[in-house]
């Protein structure tokens, strides 16, 4: 009683103290405990800025290149919707089936926890997993994480229309303003699914290994989908697919340049390349410029100019082998509880569950700093 008589009071305080956009976590706590269904992280109001910032940056590099993130606005989110959909583009389905046939065992295996999805985009595969959970009984919480605000309430829509006992808490924002909550949401399973993991270089893919391994408490749960080196021809067939929408998708990166940037970069002179590298086991997207073009950055008032038969790298979608990923999950602090695959070792969902590093200092003295 007193105690919480006086966790009320130090809320209070902690809400006149804190600058809003500065605490995240108890304005987190606070807009839950009013039943919000979607709050807004700190650092995304201001999105144009930031995606100017990040346009002028990778277009002053040699070779240029343009970060992923930002392929996602609305119209960026539809489309993708829309390649998950083309018969090529065979990551969404096969990682469906498999959630699809194991989500019972998971909830098994997980108990009653918080799901929080980290890319959630519009939630359709993980709708296998909520009707997994709240079958199972007592209520489910859902806290998606996503860039597209337009995505998070048509998941809203969806999820209050097909579960009545799921709670959805939508995060409006990028991974990384999740991690500092996570803490609050135990215990959980954190869900990071479609191989999006493979769209990060190796820096960015050890930070994010990091990052979930120190804010995810001991015991909880992350379940991770990662698409599996496999056939050149079906690889680069998922990322051309004969109806164009891929290469819409590639585009419209640049229509968003143009649409909140100020631009007028020409669509049509444009051509989507997916081509798979192997050296790297990885995907590379490029927007190929027929004719020199001039991109124009009205909020920093920056030109650059791109040559005629200039590539720009737009995204990398690395595939993974099996024994290599646990290994290094492991190096990072995740037991690998188990692995889930579909017939043909297409895609694979890892169910982990973060390590108690008491342990792993008494078993591996050196692995720790
Ligand atoms: C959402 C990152 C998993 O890499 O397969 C699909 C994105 N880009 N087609 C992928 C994507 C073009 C996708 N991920």
């Amino acid at each position: 009683m007193e105690e919480t008589l006086l966790r009320l009071a130090v809320r209070r305080l902690s809400l006149y103290l804190a600058n809003p956009m500065s605490d995240f976590p108890t304005r987190f706590r606070d807009a839950v405990g009013s039943g919000a269904v979607l709050v807004q992280a700190p650092g995304t109001s201001d999105s144009r800025l930031a995606f100017a910032r990040s346009v002028a940056a990778g277009l002053s590099d040699e070779p240029k290149w343009l970060h992923c993130r930002f392929l996602y606005d609305a119209e960026g989110s539809r489309l993708f919707e829309g390649i998950t959909d083309q018969p090529e583009y065979y990551p969404t389905r096969t990682e469906a089936a498999v959630l699809a046939e194991h989500a019972a065992e998971i909830r098994e295996l997980t108990g009653p926890v918080t799901l929080v999805e980290l890319g959630s985009g519009y939630s359709v595969k993980t709708e296998h997993l909520l009707s997994a959970y709240s079958n199972a009984g007592s209520n489910v919480r859902y806290v998606p994480v996503d860039v597209s605000d337009s995505a998070l309430r048509a998941a809203n829509r969806s999820i209050s229309e097909n579960f009545e006992d799921v709670q959805f808490i939508g995060i409006n924002g990028t991974y990384g303003s999740a991690f500092p909550i996570l803490r609050q949401l135990s215990p959980q399973m954190v869900i990071f699914l479609g191989s999006t993991i493979g769209n990060f270089n190796p820096a960015e893919m050890t930070t994010f290994w990091r990052s979930v391994a120190d804010h995810l408490p001991a015991g909880d749960h992350f379940l991770l989908g990662v698409d599996l080196v496999k056939d050149v021809d079906v690889l680069e067939a998922a990322y051309n697919d004969a109806a164009g929408v891929t290469a819409s998708f590639t585009k419209n990166y640049f229509a968003r340049i143009n649409r909140e940037l100020g631009s007028d970069v020409d669509i049509e002179g444009i051509e989507h390349i997916a081509v798979w590298n192997p050296e790297l086991e990885r995907i590379e997207i490029y927007a190929h410029f027929h004719s020199a073009q001039e991109i124009h950055v009205e909020p920093l008032d920056r030109t650059f100019r791109v040559a005629a038969g200039d590539s720009i790298l737009i995204e990398i979608s690395h595939k993974f082998r099996l024994p290599k990923l646990e290994n290094e999950l492991r190096t990072f602090g995740f037991d690998v509880s188990r692995v889930f695959t579909d017939d043909k070792n297409w895609f694979a969902v890892l169910l982990l569950q973060r390590a108690d590093d008491a342990m792993l200092r008494v078993t591996h003295p050196l692995s720790i700093q």
